[in-house]
């Protein structure tokens, strides 16, 4: 359960890159559930807003030198 937040991605070229924001995502403080998909350039996060904000989020995908596209 939990809040969902829905965004892009930008700059993954292989599985790897998925599979590295996604656990990077999963394992952070009020995440309950993260999946980023390659093709689609969409990650999907189920948070706890009490415990970690979008922008924190954000800022765990640019750190490991991804881009972020906040849903308009
Ligand atoms: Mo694939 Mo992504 O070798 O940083 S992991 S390009």
């Amino acid at each position: 359960a939990g809040v969902k937040l829905e965004f892009g991605v930008t700059g993954m070229t292989c599985a790897a890159c998925s599979t590295r924001i996604q656990r990077r995502l999963g394992k952070a403080p009020g995440v309950h559930e993260a999946s980023v998909n390659l093709t689609t350039e969409k990650a999907t996060v189920y948070y706890d807003p009490a415990v970690v904000s979008p922008d924190k989020l954000f800022d765990l995908v640019t750190d490991l030198g991804y881009g972020v596209v906040k849903e308009k």
